[in-house]
This record gives structure tokens, C-alpha cells and sequence, in this order.
């Protein structure tokens, strides 16, 4: 997530509105939006991923709405995050997830409309489901993978707060991917160990 802003820049106050209802943010500087077609290997059925793309096209997984603030110590990053409802074979839409590249950097999420979770796993497995539901926080402490899972049937919509100079890390994710996954059993969300963990390239 790459903002086209120096780190010498010099940020004047400045105020953003953003809707809580569908989590559009007024003038963004970057709106990222993942579909589907480019994240068909981070399910743990990418074959039930494939089928769902030739039966229902392209789906948007999820968005992010984010002001350019530099990524520089003293800043602070925020955003919107929306992840869209929906399942692939029996996991849950969700986001990539990432390591923050410092990794002793935290993050804030307030949680403003939808269910679902946040992942947050270490590196070496120990793992949290923290719930997200209206007017719930999730801390994900510094050194913790982090990714939302939308198990509702409405956008799971949040902000976002983390240090400016926090950066993201995918690398491990994209060829490991985590440990864990939650996937819906008998109606409900569960957290399962992922079988592809280790081999998601
Ligand atoms: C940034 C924060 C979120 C995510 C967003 C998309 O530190 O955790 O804004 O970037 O939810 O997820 P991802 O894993 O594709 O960056
Ligand atoms: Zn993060």
C-alpha cells in the first residue's frame, strides 16, 4: 500500500468526513479495491475460488478509503476498511492480511458496522480471534499478523489506526499464508488450521 507522498512532506490539520454506513471516505488520496481474480490462492479451496469466479465474475473482496499521511515516527495512518460478505467453499470473504514491516507496531480498529473477526497470529502460531461488531475495538498488538473476516451478510466496515511509519509486509502470507482460517461449520465461524499453511504459492 504504496502512498504517493514524500516523507518530508509537511501535513497541515486537515479533516476528512467518511460514511459510516458504506465506509466511503470524501476525496481519498488512494482507494484500493482487491477482487477476487487476484486473490483466488489465498483461500485454503482455490479451485472453489476458480468455480465462484466462472459462475459469479469478479467480486470486490474488499476496499480500502486512506488519506496520503508520510511514513514517518509521530505520524499516524488511518483508514477505512470494508470487507465485503460473502464465502468461498466454506471460508469466509477476508482481507490478505500482513505483518506490519516494523513489526513492533500496533494497530486500532473500531469496528462500525457488520460481523466478523480480526485474525491476529505471531509468527509462530499463537493466534486470537478478536470479535468486530458496531461500537467494538480490536487492539492487534505490535509483532501480530492481522486480517478482518467478514462473517455477516452486510459490509464489515472499520477504521483503522496505526503508527505512520508501521509499512506493511505481505511476503509471508502470500507464500505461507497463516496458520489458521476460519471457515463456517454447522452455521457458525470456527478457527481451523489451515491446511495449504505453508504451500500457498
Ligand atoms: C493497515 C490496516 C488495514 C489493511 C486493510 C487491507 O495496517 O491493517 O488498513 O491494510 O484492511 O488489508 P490488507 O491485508 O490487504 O492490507
Ligand atoms: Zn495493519
Amino acid at each position: 500500500m504504496e502512498l504517493k507522498i514524500s516523507n518530508n512532506t509537511i501535513i497541515k490539520p486537515f479533516s476528512v468526513g467518511w460514511d459510516p454506513a458504506d465506509g466511503i471516505m470524501d476525496d481519498p488520496d488512494n482507494h484500493i479495491e482487491r477482487c477476487l481474480s487476484k486473490l483466488t490462492d489465498m483461500f485454503i479451496d482455490p479451485g472453489a475460488a476458480e468455480a465462484y469466479l466462472k459462475e459469479k465474475g469478479d467480486v470486490l473482496l474488499y476496499e480500502v478509503y486512506e488519506k496520503a499521511i508520510p511514513q514517518r515516527d509521530g505520524e499516524i495512518q488511518f483508514c477505512s476498511s470494508i470487507t465485503h460478505p460473502g464465502r468461498i467453499g466454506e471460508e469466509y470473504f477476508m482481507t490478505k492480511g500482513h505483518f506490519h514491516a516494523r513489526r513492533d507496531t500496533a494497530e486500532l480498529y473500531y469496528c462500525l458496522r457488520g460481523r466478523g473477526y480480526m485474525l491476529m497470529e505471531k509468527e509462530d502460531g499463537e493466534y486470537e480471534l478478536g470479535e468486530m461488531y458496531p461500537g467494538r475495538s480490536v487492539y492487534v498488538p505490535a509483532f501480530y499478523a492481522h486480517r478482518s473476516i467478514n462473517t455477516g451478510d452486510e459490509p464489515l466496515i472499520s477504521l483503522a489506526v496505526y503508527p505512520g511509519d508501521a509499512g506493511h509486509d505481505y511476503g509471508s502470507i502470500e507464500t505461507s499464508g497463516f496458520k489458521h482460517v476460519v471457515v463456517e461449520r454447522n452455521g457458525k465461524p470456527v478457527a481451523i488450521e489451515n491446511p495449504r499453511y505453508g504451500k500457498m504459492e
